[in-house]
């Protein structure tokens, strides 16, 4: 099964690049803020939760997270492999997704880093709070966002680099270009 995390800083083009990959490849999607996001519409329990740490900034906490995950998760089957957007986001999700992956004799095969200036972050971010009206994509939730990000999501590249599952992918580039980084990767992968 080809399983790929698609990995960056928030705005770095992760859902963007998920969207195209899913259809190149036929992958099975799993993007964790678009999951919280539907909780947060539905007002669930944990959309409410989610609600709070999100307009915040903040990563939802890990064990919500990975409840909601493993449930996801389950509910698939049969499917040619995972791209997992926006996750893990955590050393202790990225380990709880291994974890869960053993036990289903799948492992994680690449992670796709994609790597954007923070002008160009912030750039991107503001453009989609006026145009998609994002709550959390404002002046001082980005900066708390790209700060969280550096703190506890930018350590998991080590350890998939530890693992020799680390790609780097140049994304300051149009959508085009990086995609066409992205599937030069996978290509070499798998052929
Ligand atoms: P996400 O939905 O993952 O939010 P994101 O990081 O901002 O989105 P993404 O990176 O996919 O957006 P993209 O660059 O594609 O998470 C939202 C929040 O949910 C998090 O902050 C966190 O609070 C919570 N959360 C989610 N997962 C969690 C987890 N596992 N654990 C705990 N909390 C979690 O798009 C940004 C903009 O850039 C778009 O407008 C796009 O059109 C544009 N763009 C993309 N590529 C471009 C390019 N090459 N050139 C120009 N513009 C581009």
């Amino acid at each position: 099964m080809l399983n790929i995390v698609i990995f960056g800083a928030p705005g770095s083009g992760k859902g963007t690049q998920s969207e195209l990959i899913i259809k190149k490849y036929g992958l099975c999607h799993i993007s964790t803020g678009e999951i919280l996001r539907e909780e947060i519409k539905d007002q669930t329990n944990l959309g409410l939760i989610s609600k709070e740490y999100i307009s915040q900034g903040h990563l939802v906490p890990d064990q919500l997270v990975m409840e909601k995950f493993t449930e996801i998760l389950d509910k698939t089957s049969g499917v040619k492999g995972y791209i997992f957007d926006g996750f893990p986001r955590t050393i202790f999700q990225a380990q709880a997704l291994d974890a869960l992956l053993l036990e289903r004799k799948t492992p994680v095969v690449a992670t796709f880093s994609l790597s954007v200036e923070e002008k160009e972050l912030i750039r991107r971010l503001l453009k989609r709070g006026t145009e998609a009206g994002r709550n959390d994509d404002n002046p001082e939730t980005i900066k708390k966002r790209l700060e969280i990000y550096k703190e506890r999501t930018e350590p998991i590249k080590e350890y998939y680099r530890k693992k020799g599952k680390l790609f780097k992918i140049e994304g300051n580039g149009s959508v085009e270009d990086v995609f066409e980084g992205i599937t030069d990767a996978i290509d070499r992968l798998v052929y």
